[in-house]
């Protein structure tokens, strides 16, 4: 007798028809192997795998990927739910069956002369009851070893499947690597994700995005808990005790430097524990619970350095368990070592830049594709927390959502209570990035980051956090924050980074009851002088304005909200309409 998921590998094998199948078992002689095999296969014209500098970047190695696969494209990212409200206008859609037909017709034979890897695998540390297995098949095998950082892949994740059917699917081939052929559709009823030509992170390791949020965002709408595009962090204090948080970001806002942040204040340290996604669950004791269901980071080269993000830079260069894979960086050819923009502030005079073309540094063009990605362990980081494989997660007492904004929205402040947290976090807006594929710069609504990400209709969405409000009984503190605020020469105002820690320390002060809030239109702002700014040159006018509300600003603002909350009609939940009413009148629209 088969075993569920030997049939669903054989039910593969028939539809992709690979010369060979090969199935993960997750160990270090494995990854070895494949990284062999990698650094001798052509795909799509290009090494996959290129060795680089092992003195520099230990057991680390070199991606260049089509130069029209280097971003998620969400145009082509489908959620096909059995009704087009169901997956809600923050959602592309396609009647499921129809998706099915057109993924099956690119799907078949797609493999022939390929090998399919078998990637059975766990999201979350496998002892804890909140992590939850999946199975992806894949061509690729820069995939299949992104995947292996990623998650816990192998041995562990089979023999928790055993013999149920309750499994997530992902089936993946990079086909021809076509934009024309390129679909990522997501079946949230099924447990299942069908993605076609493309090799990117967010479009193909699919215990990711796909899984981690777009499927486990509706798995959690189902089973009452919450999947979110957030960091996780542990704030040490110096008389020892951690205060843990969330952060939600959208794409390349800067998530992984905070997720790894150096304080500036002495005795404080931050605790990693995740840097893009976390599965939140009521614990017994009514607090929000967080695990982190990936075991690697997936985040932009292009801006980090040791200035930036010193501890990412010890990650990268720590890459014990491994492979740490570099892709679309330029490469320093002088010493064959990955390179990006932010890494050094000299520009290296021999460069070969992210398309495989000799770099001209008077090009006015980056060297580095500005969505340039590193895959590495978790377990590399000099500042991985201890409970990182706590089966139960650490206990929330802060959330802070976030966006891009160069004007109207403040340095920080605090929502309420919770219901106007979850309205506060419902209308961010942010300026978009290169991490997916079109404009960059134009703001949209991206509600708790969620919006590429949420894989049921949004309005249910917020309802469901209402939800989890009232059923916890210890509710953390809800944040608004915005590093990127301009001044009118376009300079930051804030300077960003290490000193985000200034703003954490004050939320700490909150959620200690140790510091009072100043009431305005918005939500709660820090008392005059609360924000310790000791040893920073940064004018008080400056921080006057970046801690207000202008009412010209926030006028604009509220269309934008409206205009936005308009498109799914009553699905928005009573009670956040009413925010808005009343946040209408407070800024006199
Ligand atoms: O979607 S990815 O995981 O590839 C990166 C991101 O956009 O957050
Ligand atoms: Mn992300």
């Amino acid at each position: 007798m088969s075993t569920p998921m030997e049939m669903f590998v054989k039910e593969m094998q028939k539809l992709f028809q690979p010369d060979e199948v090969y199935v993960m078992n997750g160990s270090q002689e494995e990854v070895e192997k494949i990284t062999e095999i990698a650094q001798k296969s052509e795909v799509d014209g290009r090494i996959v795998l290129k060795k680089l500098n092992g003195q520099e970047y230990p057991n680390s190695y070199y991606h260049r990927s089509n130069p029209n696969d280097v971003a998620r494209t969400e145009h082509l990212t489908f959620v096909c739910t059995p009704t087009k409200e169901q997956a809600g206008p923050n959602n592309n859609w396609v009647d499921p069956k129809e998706a099915k037909e057109k993924m099956d017709y690119l799907f078949k034979g797609a493999m022939k002369g390929r090998t399919m890897y078998v990637i059975p695998f766990v999201m979350g540390t496998p002892k804890s009851k909140y992590a939850k297995n999946g199975v992806q098949v894949t061509d690729s095998l820069y995939v299949a070893l992104s995947m292996r950082v990623m998650s816990r892949v192998g041995k562990q994740a089979i023999e928790r499947i055993g013999t149920s059917y309750d499994f997530f699917r992902g089936i993946h081939s990079i086909g021809d690597v076509n934009p024309n052929r390129r679909f990522i559709m997501h079946f949230p009823q099924d447990n299942l994700v069908m993605s076609f030509g493309s090799g990117y992170g967010g479009n193909a390791l699919l215990g990711k995005k796909c899984y981690s949020l777009r499927i486990g965002s509706y798995l959690g709408y189902q089973e009452g808990w919450l999947a979110e595009h957030m960091i996780i962090i542990g704030v040490e204090a110096p008389d020892g005790k951690i205060t843990y948080f969330l952060g939600a970001f959208p794409s390349a806002c800067g998530k992984t430097n905070l997720a790894m942040l150096d304080p500036v204040f002495k005795g404080y340290r931050v605790w990693t524990l995740g840097d893009d996604i976390a599965w939140i669950n009521v614990g017994e004791d009514g607090q929000l619970y967080a695990i982190n269901p990936e075991a690697g980071f997936f985040g932009v080269a292009a801006g980090t350095g040791f200035k930036t993000n010193p501890n990412m830079m010890k990650t990268l260069k720590n890459s014990k368990f491994f492979p740490t894979l570099f892709t679309n960086t330029a490469v320093d050819n002088s010493n064959n070592t990955p390179w990006w923009e932010g890494v050094s502030d000299e520009v290296p005079s021999d460069l070969t830049d992210w398309q495989g073309r000799k770099y001209d540094k008077n090009s006015g063009t980056p060297a580095a594709h500005p969505n340039s990605r590193f895959t590495v362990s978790i377990y590399n980081c000099p500042t991985l927390s201890p409970e990182i494989d706590n089966p139960k997660g650490v206990p929330i007492s802060g959330i802070i959502f976030g966006g891009r904004r160069k004007s109207t929205i403040p340095l920080v402040y605090e929502a309420k209570d919770w219901n106007s947290g979850v309205f506060a976090a419902s209308i961010i807006g942010s300026e978009t990035t290169a991490a997916a594929s079109g404009q960059v710069g134009t703001v949209r609504r991206d509600p708790m980051a969620m919006l590429p990400f949420c894989g049921y209709n949004m309005g249910e969405y917020f309802n469901h956090w209402l939800n989890i409000g009232e059923r916890a009984k210890k509710l953390p503190k809800i944040f608004m924050v915005n590093w990127f605020r301009k001044d009118e020469d376009g300079k930051f105002m804030w300077p960003g980074y290490r000193e985000n820690s200034r703003i954490i320390k004050w939320m700490i002060d909150r959620i200690e009851g140790k510091t009072g809030v100043k009431e305005s239109e918005i939500g709660l702002f820090p008392q005059e002088g609360a924000i310790d700014l000791s040893g920073l040159d940064i004018k008080k006018e400056t921080m006057d304005k970046l801690l207000s509300v202008d009412k010209e600003d926030w006028k604009k603002e509220v269309l934008m909200i409206e205009e936005f909350y308009a498109k799914f009609g009553d699905k928005i939940p009573k009670d956040l309409r009413d925010y808005l009413k009343e946040l209408k009148e407070k800024i006199g629209v």
